[in-house]
């Protein structure tokens, strides 16, 4: 069989979307700029040759890896096209979304668990904030060895979150506010106590033995037998489960309790668009669709390659991240879940771990009627850093990325724009570290990260906390962290010879329980957020940073964030006009224009993204300041802002 890189040049793989963004990934790990594989040297050759050349370096089969992915995905990167008053206008490109994480957002019965009924008591203060629409994680029923990313049954509500009539509930008061309200869709994989797992083992040849990835073999008294590839799981360890009672393997990319579902069976496709339909008929508008770009699975599961697994810290990654049935299933899901009365309506964005700019547009193109926005992660980490990395995040880095980023998408793509979420340690911390104890650095850098979220051209996704500028926690020890990934990672590296300190000192940095402790409401016990004892250690007592004293201080973040959203909704250049940057040459300063339609202001944004004091860029467009922080007329302080109406 002819090789399949025979003739592809490495341009080839450049113009390529899943190439390129693979390309850049590598580069981006790597911390070096494309140029390294732009020049006509690199550019012109052969995949093969750069193959062997490279081989020494990053062992082989890397090429084939990209050859393959190459000839299961036939587009070319296409060209921005249309304009922005071309773009159609659905509700989603203007809004400002806001997750909530339910476990730690608001107790309302003295369980220490956060609940429906704890979000509806706060839909006012949401709605006072500014929010368009909520994204819930999930509140599905579920054993939560994941926190709820483990449903065992999709149309009903976790016990100790409420009820479906509480649901309704939320549903209704969010709409009655004239928001909106989508879900967190966990449809890669199910919990294995949902009911088609367990059925699925108790037949393996059975009608539900196809609805995952199950393979015989066996591991062996003597754990000699293989499990059936290489593939590790991201929560540590292999990512197959040897199931006794079924004597199969069972495939699982994350937690053993979390059993991935194959998308190749049209039953398992049909039973998700039917849950899809059956979130739309109660008034969901939405959905965040998790780990979405991981359903499509190569054929025949191979082996990953030992260059790649080393390099991205996970073996068989490129089997999975983006698939080659991946668009067909994503369009079939669209059409089949979401064509209300015709008009393809309701929102899907997509959570797509790995994948990079083309691969986003592609799966975000209009054209394609699959997702309708992704999130890009590449803003999380500076290049060459990885999330449990102790380092401190320079904020000029932000100027790169989205300059590229947004130079890079068309009118009519969008960006979805976040720094925090349920996975990630604080940006605010990331940035700061220890520094985050002085208050008023604090609050710069808080209202800083609320400017270029809310005033760059895309989608903003708050986090909650974000907006009164919550930070990390000094967590004492292994037993006041939650999450699975967090406590099976500390296993591993205790299993490898570190000591508990050790081991506890890699995971703390990385740690998504950072991103879960408990909203700070009010001053006090447990910050208003329960009457009993929180599930999550919360043990933060910084005065000035809960939502009752940030929403009474006109100089707080929460204030300062409320204000923006206000100006978003005001002026429609800021929710949804075009973006020219400006003063490119700048380092510390991130300047661009929000430019309008006809007759429609247009604003000019600067940001210090620095810890001095500098002075404003020169010959930016003659414009009254309207909201500020820690500027003036020509000077920009530590992490300053300024907002300003031009003309
Ligand atoms: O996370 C998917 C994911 O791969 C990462 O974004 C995540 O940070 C994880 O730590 C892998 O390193 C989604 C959910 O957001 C996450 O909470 C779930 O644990 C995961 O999927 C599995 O459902």
């Amino acid at each position: 069989m002819a090789r399949r890189d025979a003739g592809i040049r490495f341009r080839d793989v450049y113009a390529h979307p899943v190439g390129r963004d693979a390309v850049d990934k590598i580069l981006l790990q790597l911390g070096r700029s494309p140029r390294w594989v732009t020049n006509p040297l690199v550019a012109n050759l052969r995949l093969r040759t750069l193959g062997t050349l490279a081989a020494p370096l990053i062992g082989p089969g890397v090429a084939d890896a990209f050859a393959h992915i190459l000839a299961e995905h036939p587009e070319r990167i296409g060209q921005a096209t249309g304009s922005d008053e071309q773009a159609k206008r659905s509700w989603w490109e203007s809004a400002v979304f806001y997750q909530v994480y339910p476990r730690s957002f608001q107790d309302s019965d003295g369980d220490g668990i956060g609940d429906l009924r704890g979000i509806i008591d706060r839909l006012d203060y949401l709605h006072d904030l500014g929010v368009d629409c909520v994204w819930l994680s999930p509140i599905f029923d579920s054993p939560n060895e994941d926190m709820g990313y483990d449903v065992r049954d999709y149309r009903a509500v976790m016990t100790e979150m409420g009820t479906l009539a509480d649901l309704d509930e939320l549903i209704a008061g969010c709409h009655d506010r004239g928001m909106r309200i989508i879900l967190d869709l966990v449809v890669n994989h199910t919990s294995a106590q949902h009911e088609w797992f367990q059925a699925a083992i108790a037949d393996p040849d059975g009608p539900y033995g196809d609805y995952y990835h199950l393979r015989p073999g066996a591991p062996g008294e003597d754990g000699s037998g293989a499990p059936p590839n290489n593939w590790t799981s991201f929560f540590s360890g292999s990512a197959w489960r040897w199931i006794p009672e079924a004597e199969r393997w069972a495939l699982h990319l994350f937690a053993p309790e979390q059993m991935d579902l194959n998308w190749e069976n049209p039953a398992v496709r049909a039973e998700v668009a039917d849950i899809v339909r059956w979130w739309r008929a109660r008034g969901i508008d939405g959905f965040r669709m998790d780990v979405i770009n991981y359903i499509s699975k190569r054929a025949g599961l191979p082996d990953g390659n030992e260059a790649i697994g080393r390099l991205m810290g996970f073996f068989g990654i490129e089997n999975y991240f983006f698939g080659p049935r991946l668009h067909e299933y994503l369009h079939e899901l669209r059409t089949a879940g979401f064509t209300g009365g015709g008009a393809l309506d309701g929102l899907m964005v997509g959570e797509t771990p790995g994948v990079g700019i083309e691969m986003g547009r592609l799966l975000s193109d209009p054209e394609r009627a699959e997702l309708d926005l992704v999130f890009n992660f590449d803003v999380l980490e500076m290049p060459g850093r990885i999330r449990w990395d102790d380092y401190s995040y320079d904020l000029r880095y932000l100027k790169t990325y989205y300059t590229q980023l947004l130079t890079r998408l068309g009118p009519g793509d969008h960006a979805a724009l976040f720094f925090d979420n349920h996975d990630n340690p604080r940006m605010l911390s990331k940035v700061l570290g220890a520094r985050a104890d002085d208050p008023r650095l604090r609050t710069a850098v808080g209202k800083a990260l609320a400017t270029i979220q809310l005033m760059l051209r895309g989608v903003p996704f708050l986090f909650q906390g974000q907006e009164i500028g919550a930070i990390d926690q000094d967590f004492a020890g292994l037993d006041e962290l939650r999450d699975v990934e967090s406590r099976n990672r500390h296993a591993e590296l205790r299993a490898a010879g570190h000591s508990d300190a050790e081991a506890f000192a890699q995971v703390l940095p990385g740690a998504r329980d950072h991103a879960r402790t408990p909203m700070r409401w009010e001053p006090g016990t447990h910050s208003g957020f329960t009457t009993g004892a929180p599930w999550q250690a919360g043990n933060e007592n910084s005065i000035g940073f809960t939502v009752a004293e940030q929403m009474d201080e006109p100089d707080s973040v929460w204030s300062f964030t409320r204000d923006l959203i206000r100006l978003r909704r005001e002026h429609r250049a800021l929710a949804a006009g075009g973006i020219r940057f400006l003063a490119p040459r700048s380092r510390d300063c991130f300047a661009w224009v929000r430019t309008g339609g006809e007759g429609e202001d247009e604003w000019l944004i600067e940001v210090n993204l620095t810890d001095r004091q500098i002075s404003r860029p020169r010959g930016m467009p003659k414009a009254e300041p309207v909201l500020a922080s820690a500027a003036d007329d020509s000077m920009l302080g530590p992490y300053g802002v300024l907002v300003s109406r031009c003309g």
